[in-house]
């Protein structure tokens, strides 16, 4: 067994809601956050905002996302249509998604995809399976080079 990777920090918790501006306004107004960057995901089916909340001591960031689905058979719209707006998932940071997706494999937990896809900023993700993680549906993340260092401008 390879040494495991784990992860290093809270990447980002994703939010699902109806309408993302009236989402995001929320968040600027009650707490001060803004957005650091939005962006539309065709593959995962998401329109999303990125607030940055921290940096973490492993020199990257915590998020919060708020997601908006783009399409009625995404996940988040089926998981809107089902439990109505709230928290979607958990995503954890690693600095190597592939080593700690096959250490997560390897005790037997299901990892959503063989290889990781594309997420928000340029990162890579994956996800293990919620009915494995005690109702928690979990991603992990690499971000991307030039936003591992947690940024300080907007995109
Ligand atoms: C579904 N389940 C969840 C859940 N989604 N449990 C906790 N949290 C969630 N978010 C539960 C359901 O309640 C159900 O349990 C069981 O899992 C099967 O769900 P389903 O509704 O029948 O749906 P499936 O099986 O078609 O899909 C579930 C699955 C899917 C987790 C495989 O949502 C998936 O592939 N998710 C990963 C991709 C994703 O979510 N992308 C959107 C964020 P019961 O007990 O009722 O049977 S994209 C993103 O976040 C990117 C852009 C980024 O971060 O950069």
């Amino acid at each position: 067994m390879e040494k495991f990777v784990s992860p290093t920090r809270i990447d980002h918790i994703g939010i699902a809601c109806f309408d993302l501006d009236a989402t995001v306004e929320f968040y600027r107004t009650t707490y001060g956050f803004e957005v650091f960057h939005r962006e539309v995901n065709e593959e995962q089916g998401v329109r999303e905002a990125m607030l940055r909340i921290n940096g973490t001591d492993d020199g990257g960031a915590s998020y919060i996302q708020l997601l908006e689905p783009t399409r009625d058979d995404s996940t988040v719209a089926k998981w809107l249509a089902k439990n109505g707006e709230g928290v979607h998932h958990l995503a954890f940071g690693t600095a190597d998604v592939d080593a700690t997706a096959d250490g997560v494999r390897e005790r037997g937990v299901r990892v959503l995809y063989d290889e990781p896809r594309t997420g928000s900023m340029g990162s890579r993700i994956t996800f293990l399976h919620p009915k494995d993680c005690h109702g928690v549906l979990t991603e992990l993340v690499t971000a991307a080079p030039e936003t591992a260092g947690g940024g300080t401008a907007g995109h």
